[in-house]
């Protein structure tokens, strides 16, 4: 029998916390299948409270004693937790338990990786680790006693005390208890220190496995900047005597902020030339800058409760882009958030699993780490600064960090302090919050007598649960060209709050052309017909570098979709475009390899879906191939100088200005590949000194299906770096003939590295499985089953994963019936599987439904 579904929890039922916390005192005698956990809390009846009914969290824990002020109790131990009759005053909740961290494969709360004690607490893992008030708006100062035989034993907060065997850690900064963390271990560390702007000087230790020290010197660096660049532009300095991060191989995300004590997916943390690609640095250091950045805006002021989390997730992802903006190029930064936000957020918004930023309810919280929680929530707030200008954001920053300084706050409390800071009414603005789906914003023009007048209207399709939709508050960034090239207005913020808008340009003396959605000033879809000389022409002239990169990209659209359904397709207005663009040396090589790359497989599908069509996963991915081999041609005498231009002959460096080289060479290599049956791919294959060219050469070779040797060889030097052994898994999956994807992927789930219940490997192959549409897709249909099979053997492992995974099958509807029966079949087959988890019910029924 299927156990009964899951009940949601709703936004409208939050009711303030019964008790608050004074203190809470934690003793942990580690063991691996028998740690026990001292806990002693001093509760204080919340004169908010609306009960006074004493309910604890708690979950797979072995109770062994509890007492109230000193003596014994015997509580009433019930699903999820555990009640107790307790005193109307302030009290001394004492318990003992028992947890087993060696078999917690989930990877939530207190578990093991590689023989290393290390928790995850948010959402909800903390009540894994001890009888508590699991959620977020109860705050405590904690004070942690660590005993066991661990060299190494850390907390949150600043050491107080050592000795063998032991190790006792003060954070005086009340936390919500999804910010606990404890790690325990044989550990090495970077050492180094940051002295703040107020001249306190703060330890900064970075732990790895010792074998891994030589990956941590990037890492610290970004750290450091991090901390740097969060005084200069936010104001806000380091509170502790000591911040450190931990890099764990067993993890269910990329990272968690922790109070002092960051825990980080060793992917997310560890770097080396020889062993990391220039993606993978940039990444390190935009994760190592949220999870910092997070110090304030997530643990300084938390969220009330779960439907809350954009409030902090949101704006740290607005700062970590900003900063990575700053300490690279701004405007790949933008292009590469953009497209990661249509990537993920898009295809979220615009299939089954589409929610609001801000949900009315969810049944499992783990499944609500989403990039619209997520990068839309940045996105609103990129959006708020837009409005209401770079000064009076910072301003309204400073209002919040303020008025909202050690609080559990709302996404409420956030726009207010816009509203009471800026004196501008958002009530209409708040939309996007409770909004689910992207806005499609279509274009019409007019032109009489030297006035150009734009007419936009917006509308937002329904997604589940919200069939009417209201217009947004959206700020359309607009500029005009003349027919010269030349900019004859400037970027302006046009405010549109209608669902039908017109805006007048006066006194033009020739019909001008509009370079739309600057800088993507808004989450939308632009709609709008254009011709393939006027997309050209913008890529040309464009003073605005997203403007710029979109005409491009565009233009590259209208030809794919026209490959695809067999019409006219403007090709050499494309290839002639590609080139100029490509030969103009004034332009950052980054930005010309980001305009030479295509829009994805799936990105087209969603096209030609949105446009009534019914997307062939095959007649997509073939023309992609056939406008790859066109350019290649095209472009075949250029390859050799351009390429040789893009060298880098200095040492290698990790930083944009090189990284963007070594994209931009990689991109015409890919295009060379195609003419030269893999020669060069195989001579930089053979002479790369560093993992991004080593890596893009063996993508190219096994893209010309010449990649055994490559393989072979490469495996041979890496075998023992399991990171490096993740690309080693996945690239095979990225790069095969769509007709063999999925017997490659079954092959490599039997091969003795294949360790599928490390997150990271498991991803390495399925992740890669699922981003591969051709190969997902292929019409055998047995990918799907092979999928299938997989989610049902993770589920009662790593639901989280598991149900995380299960967003391959999210976009079944837009297939032929042929596929969406397929699919359909597997989703009901996974659904039907005895004890499956919440996680994957809710995930897996949203997607059918
Ligand atoms: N708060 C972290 C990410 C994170 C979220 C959930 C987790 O477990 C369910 C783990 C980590 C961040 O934003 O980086
Ligand atoms: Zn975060």
């Amino acid at each position: 029998m299927k156990d009964a579904a899951p009940q949601p929890i709703y936004l409208a039922d939050y009711t303030p916390p019964a008790y608050l916390i004074d203190g809470v005192e934690l003793e942990f005698h580690l063991h691996p299948t028998a740690t026990r956990v001292v806990s002693k809390i001093r509760f204080t009846p919340n004169p908010k409270a609306v009960s006074r009914d004493f309910f604890l969290h708690g979950e797979g824990l072995t109770l062994i004693r509890a007492a109230i002020d000193g003596t014994d109790i015997t509580p009433d131990l019930v699903e999820g937790g555990l009640k107790a009759d307790v005193p109307d005053a302030p009290f001394l909740w004492e318990a003992e338990v028992e947890i087993s961290p060696e078999t917690n494969t989930a990877l939530e709360g207190l578990y093991m990786s590689n023989g290393m004690y290390c928790t995850q607490c948010e959402a909800e893992g903390f009540r894994r680790i001890t009888y508590y008030p699991d959620r977020p708006d109860v705050m405590a100062p904690f004070k942690v006693r660590i005993e066991g035989r661990e060299p190494v034993m850390l907390s949150n907060g600043n050491p107080i005390a050592s000795g063998e065997g032991w190790a006792e850690w003060d954070d005086p900064w009340p936390k919500p208890a999804y910010l606990f963390a404890l790690v325990a271990g044989d550990l090495v560390a970077r050492d180094d220190s940051f002295t703040t702007m107020s001249g306190k000087d703060v330890g900064l230790k970075l732990w790895v496995r010792p074998g891994d020290e030589g990956k941590t010197a990037f890492g610290m660096q970004a750290l450091k900047d991090s901390m740097k660049w969060d005084e200069e532009v936010y104001g806000r300095e380091y509170d502790l005597d000591i911040f450190q991060i931990v890099a764990v191989s067993d993890f269910n995300m990329g990272a968690m902020e922790n109070k002092g004590l960051n825990i980080f997916n060793t992917s997310a943390v560890l770097a080396s030339p020889e062993t990391s690609t220039d993606a993978n640095f940039e990444r390190i250091e935009a994760i190592i800058a949220h999870e910092y950045f997070h110090n304030w805006t997530g643990n300084r002021i938390t969220c009330r409760d779960w439907f809350q989390l954009s409030l902090k997730e949101g704006l740290t992802v607005f700062r970590d882009q900003q900063f990575s903006g700053d300490m690279r190029s701004k405007a790949v930064c933008r292009i590469n958030d953009v497209s990661a936000l249509r990537g993920r957020q898009f295809r979220e918004d615009n299939g089954p699993l589409a929610h609001q930023v801000q949900p009315d309810s969810f049944v499992e919280i783990n499944n609500f780490y989403t990039a619209t929680i997520y990068e839309k929530g940045a996105e609103l707030i990129r959006m708020l600064r837009v409005l209401v200008g770079d000064d009076a954001y910072d301003k309204a920053l400073d209002l919040y960090f303020t008025r909202h300084d050690g609080e559990a706050a709302t996404i409420e409390d956030w726009v207010k302090v816009f509203e009471d800071s800026t004196r501008r009414d958002l009530t209409q603005f708040r939309r996007w919050y409770k909004q689910a789906g992207t806005p499609r914003v279509a274009v019409s023009e007019d032109w009489a007598d030297g006035t150009y007048t734009m007419t936009f209207k917006q509308s937002t399709p329904p997604t589940p649960g919200q069939d009417e939709k209201l217009p947004q508050h959206i700020p359309l960034a607009v500029g005009l060209l003349g027919p010269n090239g030349d900019e004859v207005l400037p970027t302006q913020i046009l405010e549109m709050t209608e669902a039908e808008q017109s805006f007048t340009f006066e006194g033009l003396a020739a019909k001008p052309v509009p370079s739309i959605l600057r800088h993507f000033s808004a989450p939308v879809i632009l709609e709008r017909d254009s011709t393939a000389q006027e997309r050209a022409f913008l890529l040309a002239h464009d003073t605005d570098p997203f403007n710029k990169w979109e005409a491009g990209r565009t233009l590259a659209k209208d030809v794919l979709v026209a490959l695809i359904t067999g019409e006219d397709a403007p090709l050499e207005d494309y290839l002639s475009a590609i080139t100029v663009m490509l030969r103009d040396d004034s332009l950052d090589p980054a930005f010309r390899a980001l305009t030479l790359g295509l829009p994805s497989q799936d990105d087209l599908a969603q096209t030609l879906f949105d446009a009534g069509l019914t997307p062939d996963p095959m007649k997509i991915y073939r023309a992609q191939q056939t406008l790859k081999q066109a350019m290649a041609e095209h472009l075949q005498d250029l390859l050799p100088r351009l390429m040789a231009d893009m060298d880098v002959t200095e040492p290698f460096q990790p930083n944009a200005e090189q990284a963007g080289k070594r994209a931009l060479g990689l991109g015409l290599l890919n295009l060379l590949n195609r003419l030269d049956g893999g020669a060069a791919a195989q001579a930089l294959y053979d002479r790369a000194d560093n993992m991004t060219l080593r890596l893009g050469a063996l993508g190219d070779l096994l893209q010309a299906q010449k990649g055994d040797a490559a393989l072979a060889d490469f495996r041979a030097q890496f075998e023992t770096d399991e990171l490096v052994m993740d690309k080693w898994f996945a690239m095979q999956v990225t790069h095969s003939a769509p007709e063999d994807t999925a017997q490659i992927v079954a092959k490599l789930t039997e091969d003795s590295a294949f360790n599928w219940k490390n997150p990271n490997r498991f991803r390495a192959v399925f992740g890669a499985f699922i981003m591969n549409p051709a190969g997902f897709h292929n019409a055998s249909g047995e990918g799907y089953k092979l999928f299938a099979d997989w989610l049902i053997k993770l589920d009662p492992v790593n639901p989280q994963i598991a149900a995380r995974m299960s967003s391959g099958f999210e976009t079944w509807r837009r297939y032929d019936a042929d596929r969406q029966g397929m699919m359909k079949t597997q989703i009901e087959r996974v659904l039907a599987t005895e004890g499956l988890s919440r996680d994957s019910q809710e995930m897996l029924g949203r997607i059918l439904n």
